[in-house]
């Protein structure tokens, strides 16, 4: 890997996750990136193990969010920290091993091979999801439809959360500009970097359901995805 790479992990509740997790990050990063770990005040004491692994190893800083404040919020202060520590690629990605650090290096490769966006993607030939039981994997396929036919992009998974960001990029999303929460905040950042002429790329991954600790999915946070998909074209509309 070339460039300094930075892994945006937020963790909400993950003490069963995060050590393996930094542990396996740092054997594909092998000297050439950092993890910057966005807790928000887990109970568990995620943020706890993080810092204790950080002063073990190194390679990894814990940012420390009083209250849980959802998935949007913890990124916009990761993606901003991220590019304060001089970061060329920024990755973001689950710390439940739904997203797979041995793919890491896919991902950050099609990027320095020139894109500006790369998404790892269930849905193009060659990703795919392990273990969810058809009703998820329904809603996940209608949702990614339903927000690529309403925006007019043609982009196969719009709402993963396994990216990597070109520096400028990230640096040309309007971080104070971005309001929502979980696949919400996928679908927009996106969208946007597409709005604005951004070379995104899709990689296939494979999902694997979280085999530890709890979801911190929720009907609201799936909800708040359904309508931020017609705000987005509102907006752009009103911003023309
Ligand atoms: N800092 C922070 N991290 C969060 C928050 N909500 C979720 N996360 C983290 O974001 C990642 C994705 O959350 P998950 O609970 O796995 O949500 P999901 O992947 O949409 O849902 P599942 O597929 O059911 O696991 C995990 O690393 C969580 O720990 C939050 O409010 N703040
Ligand atoms: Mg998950």
């Amino acid at each position: 890997m070339s460039g300094h790479v930075v892994v945006c992990l937020p963790t909400f509740q993950e003490a069963d996750n995060v050590e393996r997790m930094l542990a396996a990050l740092a054997v594909v990063l092998d000297g050439h990136g950092e993890v910057l770990v966005v807790d928000d005040g887990s109970p568990d004491g995620t943020a706890d193990l993080a810092e204790a692994h950080a002063e073990r190893h190194g390679g990894v800083r814990v940012l420390r969010r009083p209250r849980k404040e959802g998935l949007g919020r913890a990124y916009v202060v990761g993606f901003r920290a991220a590019l304060d520590l001089g970061a060329d690629l920024v990755v973001q990605m689950d710390c439940d091993f739904s997203h797979a650090p041995r793919d890491v290096p896919r991902l950050v490769a099609a990027a320095i091979e020139g894109a500006d966006l790369v998404l790892g993607s269930r849905w193009t030939t060659g990703g795919g999801v392990v273990g969810w039981p058809r009703r998820r994997l329904l809603m996940s396929r209608a949702g990614s439809l339903y927000a690529r036919g309403l925006l007019g992009v043609d982009v196969r998974d719009l709402t993963g959360g396994f990216k990597c960001w070109r520096r400028a990029a990230l640096a040309a999303l309007d971080l104070d500009r971005l309001r929502s929460g979980g696949y919400g905040f996928q679908i927009e950042t996106t969208y946007r970097a597409l709005s604005a002429g951004q070379r995104v790329v899709e990689v296939p991954i494979e999902f694997v359901d979280r085999e530890r600790g709890r979801s911190k999915m929720t009907a609201a946070i799936a909800f708040e995805a359904l309508h931020t998909v017609p705000a987005l074209r509102l907006l752009e509309i009103r911003e023309r």
